[in-house]
């Protein structure tokens, strides 16, 4: 059967001028004979109809060929299929360790690290396969979503960006660019710290009489062990430079790990004899407030999280692809109003050495064509948002524009929003961080295992929620452009932070925010291979903006 899709479904009578209700279409992927049924269908609605319903479909094929019990999904009906993630985890319970099986982003607002998290979902999920696999169960086998028809109203709908530097990229790459770049960032930040902290300026603190207390706020600006084992972190402000001696047995080791350079912090302490040197006594980052109060929709809608689709690669998986959008069709994915694309989109050419040998669609252009015809797939009444990451064709420096008019031409579907890398998107009362994710890299390269690896990526962005910046080091691999102003700080306490790039699943809760890196749709390529990157392709984390929970499907 050539229309046993529904996307495919919704693609043939889109090409015939109609568009079509959810149910109409899942009626005729349920039809014994789809192809006919849309011909029939289309045969017999009225000459004025701009959309085929479900009783178009009913009185073209006859409801006993189409039992409307069909309608339902195989997905939830399968109790071995679902590995229980999505479930209401124990708030207390610290799930850090083992597969993703009972974990759940509803973590306790008072758990320091965001108690229940998800990750590597493979050994919970590879079993039973259906097409439409939930990760999850319990809130899964949502029976409101199937009969929520009504509810997919355009016009309740809610999307605002707040800070697309689109257009209006102003560096130059000249010093003073940095300079003001550093300053807005010093600025915003030293005034997270301020009122914790009884700072002075550098120059100030130079001039205090030795042994007093004192406390600056700073950039780091450098950061060294001495020889026996303690930490020299230098900061800088706009009054100048001043250096903290972090003693080994002063038990801030821990903190000292953390540090960046470039990111801004505040050191507390008391100056030495010369007033040359200030001995630490405490460090503290920006943070977020444990107090973070989330927004929340006020009926039952979802946003599908996504990134790293990869069009154009060898590993591209179009199969999972189609499934998910397959499933956006279904009744089931009836409250996925919004999909937001945290970038990546193609496979990009030239972005690593040696990628040419694995392009299935060399030139550019066309791999944008392809995206959006895959795009396409999804419903069109579906509000999607989407900013760039290093594969895609904008500069690679962040913050990274939101296209080019040509490739936002080819990428004209659904009227898709699209905006630069990070975004800052509320939907439904909901404030989501968009930013594709580069610096993971850097974060995972340079701190303990512990604290940020691949195997659990959102432990890497609540470093970055931390440290209220998606990229604070400068001059290292993420390249950052210096502009006007540093969009790369996280001003506003995001609910909802949302990554891509390292291609894994990861999900939890840090101080009441829930930081989500969304795998990715390109099965392991032969430089993963390499370097034992083991990615999670085909996942679909969804949220629910009511409740902000989650539930990971799969469709790989
Ligand atoms: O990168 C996906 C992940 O894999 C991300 O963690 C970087 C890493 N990666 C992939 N290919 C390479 C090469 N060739 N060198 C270094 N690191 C790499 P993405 O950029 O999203 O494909
Ligand atoms: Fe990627
Ligand atoms: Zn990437």
């Amino acid at each position: 059967m050539p229309l046993e899709s529904n996307a495919r479904i919704v693609k043939e009578l889109a090409r015939r001028g109609y568009n079509a209700e959810r149910e109409a279409v899942t009626l005729l992927a349920s039809a014994p004979d789809s192809a006919a049924a849309l011909e029939s269908a289309v045969d017999r609605a009225p000459d004025d109809a701009l959309r085929i319903t479900a009783d178009h479909v009913r009185t073209a094929v006859g409801s006993d060929d189409v039992a409307d019990s069909e309608i339902t999904t195989g997905a939830d009906a399968d109790p071995g299929a679902n590995a229980a993630p999505g479930a209401n985890a124990d708030p207390g319970a610290n799930a850090d360790s083992g597969a993703a099986a009972d974990r759940h982003a509803d973590a306790d607002p008072g758990a320091d690290s965001g108690a229940p998290t998800g990750s590597n979902p493979d050994s919970a999920l590879d079993t039973g396969r259906s097409p439409v696999e939930t990760e999850g169960s319990g809130d899964d086998v949502r029976t409101d979503s199937t009969d929520g028809r009504s509810d997919r109203d355009a016009d309740r709908r809610e999307l605002e960006v707040g800070n697309d530097m689109t257009g209006r990229s102003t560096g130059t790459g000249e010093y003073a660019d940095f300079v003001r770049t550093f300053r807005d960032r010093y600025e915003r930040l030293s005034k997270v710290l301020r009122g914790r902290v009884n700072h002075r300026p550098a120059e100030a603190i130079a001039d205090m009489p030795g042994g007093s207390d004192a406390a600056m706020i700073g950039l780091v600006n450098d950061i060294r062990s001495t020889k026996s084992g303690h930490w020299l972190v230098e900061l800088e402000d706009t009054t100048g430079t001043f250096p903290a001696l972090v003693m080994k047995d002063k038990g801030l080791a821990d903190v000292v790990d953390e540090i960046l350079m470039d990111e801004c912090v505040a050191v507390e302490g008391t100056l030495a004899d010369d007033s040359g040197i200030l001995f630490a006594d405490s460090l503290h980052f920006p943070d977020v407030p444990r107090t973070h109060r989330t927004g929340a929709a006020d009926r039952h809608v979802q946003a599908a999280l996504i990134s790293d689709v990869h069009v154009g690669s060898d590993e591209f998986m179009a199969d999972a692809w189609h499934r998910f959008t397959d499933w956006l069709h279904t009744p089931e994915a009836e409250p996925v109003e919004y999909i937001l694309l945290a970038g990546d989109m193609v496979e990009g050419v030239g972005v690593y050495p040696d990628q040419d040998e694995e392009l299935e669609i060399v030139d550019i252009y066309d791999q944008y064509e392809a995206f959006s015809e895959h795009l396409k797939e999804v419903p069109a009444d579906t509000e999607v948002v989407m900013i760039p990451g290093n594969h895609d064709a904008v500069r690679l420096a962040e913050p990274q524009p939101g296209f080019n008019d040509e490739i936002r031409d080819i990428m004209d579907v659904h009227d898709a929003q699209i905006v630069s890398n990070p975004a800052t998107v509320s939907v439904e009362g909901v404030d989501v961080l968009m930013y594709h994710g580069v610096s993971l890299d850097e974060v995972i390269a340079e701190l303990p295992e512990e604290k940020a690896s691949y195997d659990e990526p959102h432990k890497a962005m609540y470093q970055l929620l931390k440290k209220r910046h998606v990229a604070p080091q400068f001059g290292g691999h993420t390249r950052v452009a210096p502009e006007e102003r540093d969009y790369l700080v996280i001003e506003n306490v995001p609910d909802v932070f949302h990554t891509g790039h390292v291609h894994k699943l990861g999900w939890g809760k840090y101080h009441n925010v829930l930081a989500v890196n969304s795998g990715c749709w390109q099965a392991q390529t032969d430089f993963q291979k390499s370097v034992n990157i083991d990615p999670d392709a085909g996942y679909a984390p969804i949220l629910d903006l009511d409740t902000l929970e989650m539930t990971v499907r799969k469709f790989s």
